[in-house]
């Protein structure tokens, strides 16, 4: 299998985050990518390409074009306005307040493009985020060509960035935009497969009144989970949208038999909607030892979870999400790609 990678994504390190009330170093850090990147080496999955310049045209497609047209600015203004360290919002438009009205400050942009305090800014950020943008793009170019699968090692990630706002680690919901590109590009009907730990909240937001695009996730129960305010099995999706959307919440301390019997019915789902085309939202922080979520899959699983997608037998892209235990990502990351292969 193919994979596509760029270094780029090194600029934007040394953020910090908001953990329990206090302010720490990001579990969202470079060493994840550079883990993965000298795994596939190790186990020969195949050769690593850098990624082809691409224009922000497929972004907007699914994102609002004011909202893309913000994230390189950030950290300029951010700067500009005498500020330094990471850009992080404090102040967002929720019930109550104005949504519909952007406002002038940077401080305030940032929240208003946000949904939480996740998402933060250094002076390589956008670099980083355009670079895994062009790293999904042109792994789905790969698929497009006649490659049976590939593999986006994007970072940052994107399943929580929706149409208008970002959060979570993610800016550009990267399997989105490959998602939409694929519909530009012939495909017919496209399904998404989310099986990082936490719900992919944005590629639901962005798809949920489509029929076109079938989404569905398997994440960590959000009543208690990260992003806590969607990803409920009631979410079904809206208007046209309406059943191609499908949650699997599952409780903190979810083994593979559980998890694994949710990703079975899933599988079964994306085979009787017929799909032309497969995208795997590819988080391992399922894994028991996540320094950061609550299931407890072991490395040994991920293979099987690579070889029950490969057996729906449609041109795939894995596009790289979380994931925390740093050394061990890379081999449940890369455990799921082999596991594909040699199905
Ligand atoms: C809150 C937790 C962010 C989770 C990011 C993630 N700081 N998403 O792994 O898949
Ligand atoms: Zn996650």
């Amino acid at each position: 299998m193919k994979s596509v990678y760029s270094e780029r994504h090194k600029g934007h390190a040394g953020n910090a985050e908001l953990v329990a009330g206090a302010i720490v170093p990001a579990f969202e850090m470079p060493s994840r990518a550079e883990f993965i990147r000298a795994r596939i080496d190790e186990v020969g999955l195949g050769p690593v390409l850098s990624p082809a310049t691409h224009a922000l045209d497929a972004a907007k497609r699914v994102h609002r074009a004011d909202f893309i047209d913000f994230l390189p600015e950030v950290y300029p203004r951010w700067k500009a306005s005498g500020h330094h360290g990471s850009a992080i919002p404090f102040t967002w438009p929720t019930r109550g307040l104005r949504a519909d009205k952007a406002p002038e400050s940077i401080e305030a942009l940032l929240g208003y493009y946000s949904f939480d305090a996740g998402a933060t800014f250094v002076e390589g950020t956008w670099d980083a985020i355009k670079s895994s943008y062009e790293v999904a793009l042109t792994a789905a170019g790969l698929v497009r060509d006649g490659e049976r699968a590939a593999f986006a090692l994007c970072r940052p990630p994107g399943h929580h960035a929706g149409s208008s706002f970002m959060g979570g680690y993610c800016f550009i919901n990267n399997a989105a935009v490959a998602a939409q590109w694929f519909r530009d590009h012939g495909a017919g009907k496209v399904a998404i497969l989310d099986v990082d730990y936490h719900h992919g909240n944005g590629t639901q937001e962005i798809f949920y009144e489509r029929d076109d695009v079938l989404v569905v996730n398997l994440h960590g129960d959000p009543a208690n989970e990260y992003p806590f305010f969607l990803g409920y099995a009631d979410e079904t999706g809206a208007g046209k949208g309406e059943g191609f959307n499908v949650n699997y919440p599952m409780p903190a301390g979810t083994t593979f038999d559980i998890w694994g019997a949710a990703l079975e019915e899933g599988c079964r789902k994306i085979a009787s909607y017929k799909a032309d085309l497969l995208l795997v939202s590819l988080g391992v922080d399922t894994f028991e030892k996540d320094p950061i979520s609550a299931f407890r899959l072991k490395t040994e699983h991920y293979p099987l979870i690579g070889a029950r997608i490969a057996k729906l037998g449609l041109p795939t892209l894995f596009v790289m999400e979380g994931g925390y235990a740093v050394a061990e990502i890379a081999v449940n990351a890369v455990g799921v790609l082999t596991g594909f292969e040699g199905a």
